[in-house]
């Protein structure tokens, strides 16, 4: 493990653009900076645990600025650290991440909304370990938190989140966002995210340990005239095209030598619209789906990733040439690879050191449905977000006796799921929409084994923390909570949709 660090110094990348350079920045990073700015691939800043410590201990401060995006131009949105994405965070099982959290945005001009459904307060935040396996209690993963502005009387300068990572955390790529609900939808298309890397024993494959490690964090903002909009009505981010940046830069220049192997960490870090990767020329050899690594690698020319879904895969460099990252439905490449210099001869892995794909027949069976329903409401949001079936919340007046759209609605005092630590549950999750048909399911503190998607089971199972339904479709999974208890969510990572009231409360229990 103690090469760790010094690899690290190593493969590290020039800054993004713009990017502050702090105490932290060695020397080589500031050289390497300067000289290759023209055509440096951007990575974001990192922030590691020290060596011979077991504590990361970090500020992030979230204000309006007003950034240089290359490619893009000039743009004011809520950040991290000024900064889109927010700096990696890269910590290793059984170490403390420590965050201070400065609020440095304007007080809010109005407070919770009467329906708790419609999106408001875009001002306070708080903060998700997307895919970690930690605590979501107390100052830990807990999204039931508020981070006020600093500037409301009352109010904390600083919010503290202490979260232990366990000493049997998966190795892997996670990522951290706000999760205010009401207020994630118009903070994560501003671009408020960044990467958690867990390091471990993947890490130790030798030809993944050869291999450069790369972050490739993809931001999906919705930009009006250099400015994300706050989600006040319901189309507030319909008529915008989508800007898609790879480490917060529109269509960066990656290079690659024929025969050398890299290891990208891609992260969708984006709300709205799911990606479809193609790489041209050449398969992206995936080892690993949402920070869970697999048992051997799995070659595929396309890969698709729900919002919030990770993937980690190997590219070996192709014949000399340029090659583009493209995604379905957007007109120009996420990001560019260029094949270049001396040839190179770097093996793939044959064998991973994976989670097992299988889990004990299930002693609890549960049936839930997305469903949305259109122009159902006057005002502002007219669109209804459900999560119907097992465990659905009920009327708000159980003496209304009468079926209609409070029903299935996130409620956040209302425990819709119990799950019972040690016990083996298989859920089916539909997609019941004809309209939306994006509903990427979601769920916080453990990861799921998808075991058939429409019925049909897979030839090899795999564990996620996000996972598309098709539409009109079904994904079925099972699930085996063990250790953290206490209450926790599941939703739709089409995040405008959890904002509108497609959540859902769990509480793990003994
Ligand atoms: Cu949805």
């Amino acid at each position: 493990m103690t090469t760790l660090p010094r690899r690290g110094v190593l493969k590290s990348l020039p800054l993004a653009a713009g990017a502050v350079i702090t105490a932290s920045t060695t020397a080589a990073q500031a050289v390497s900076r300067r000289h290759d700015d023209r055509t440096a691939f951007p990575q974001p800043e990192t922030r590691r645990t020290p060596p011979w410590t077991n504590s990361l201990t970090t500020q992030l401060t979230v204000g309006f600025g007003e950034q240089v995006l290359p490619g893009v131009g000039i743009i004011r949105t809520r950040t991290y650290e000024g900064a889109v994405p927010g700096p990696t965070l890269r910590v290793r099982p059984g170490d403390d991440l420590r965050i201070t959290h400065i609020n440095a945005l304007p007080p809010d001009t109005a407070g919770p909304h009467h329906d708790i459904n419609v999106p408001h307060r875009f001002n306070t935040f708080n903060l998700h370990t997307h895919g970690m396996h930690v605590d979501p209690t107390g100052d830990a993963d807990n999204v039931f938190r508020s981070f006020e502005p600093a500037g409301v009387p009352g109010a904390a300068t600083g919010h503290r989140s202490s979260i232990t990572v366990p000493a049997g955390h998966p190795a892997g790529t996670f990522w951290y966002h706000p999760h205010h609900h009401g207020s994630t939808a118009t903070q994560l298309l501003g671009g408020m995210a960044g990467v958690i890397v867990v390091e471990g024993d993947i890490d130790e494959v030798p030809e993944i340990a050869a291999a450069r490690d790369i972050v490739v964090c993809v931001n999906e903002l919705r930009l009006d005239g250099g400015r994300v909009p706050d989600l006040t009505w319901e189309g507030a981010f319909e008529g915008l095209a989508s800007t898609f940046l790879v480490n917060g830069a529109k269509n960066p220049v990656l290079t690659i030598a024929p025969g050398e192997v890299q290891r990208w960490r891609i992260v969708h870090a984006g709300a709205l619209t799911p990606l479809s990767l193609r790489l041209d020329g050449h398969r992206m050899h995936q080892i690993a789906q949402d920070g869970i690594t697999f048992m051997a690698p799995v070659a595929s020319s396309t890969l698709g990733l729900p919002m919030g879904g990770r993937a980690d895969v190997l590219v070996r460099g192709g014949e000399p040439g340029t090659y583009e990252l493209i995604t379905d439905g957007v007109d120009r490449p996420l990001m560019t690879l260029v094949v270049t210099g001396p040839a190179r001869d770097m093996p793939l892995p044959a064998d991973l050191p994976g989670r097992p794909t299988s889990l004990p027949a299930p002693a609890r069976i549960r049936n839930v449905a997305f469903r949305n329903y259109s122009n159902v409401f006057s005002g502002d949001f007219r669109n209804a977000y459900r999560i119907l079936g097992d465990g659905e919340t009920p009327h708000a007046d159980a003496s209304a006796g009468r079926r209609d759209l409070s029903w299935g609605r996130f409620a956040p005092d209302h425990v819709n799921h119990r799950i019972r630590l040690g016990e083996v549950e298989e859920w089916t999750v539909a997609n019941d929409s004809h309209s939306h048909p994006h509903h990427p399911f979601h769920l916080h503190t453990n990861h799921f084994l998808v075991t058939a998607v429409n019925g049909r089971p897979l030839a090899t199972p795999v564990w996620h923390d996000t996972a598309s339904i098709p539409p009109r479709g079904t994904i079925t999974f099972r699930l085996r909570a063990e250790d953290f208890v206490g209450r926790s969510l599941l939703h739709c990572h089409q995040v405008q949709h959890g904002d509108e009231g497609m959540m859902q409360i769990i509480e793990y229990v003994r």
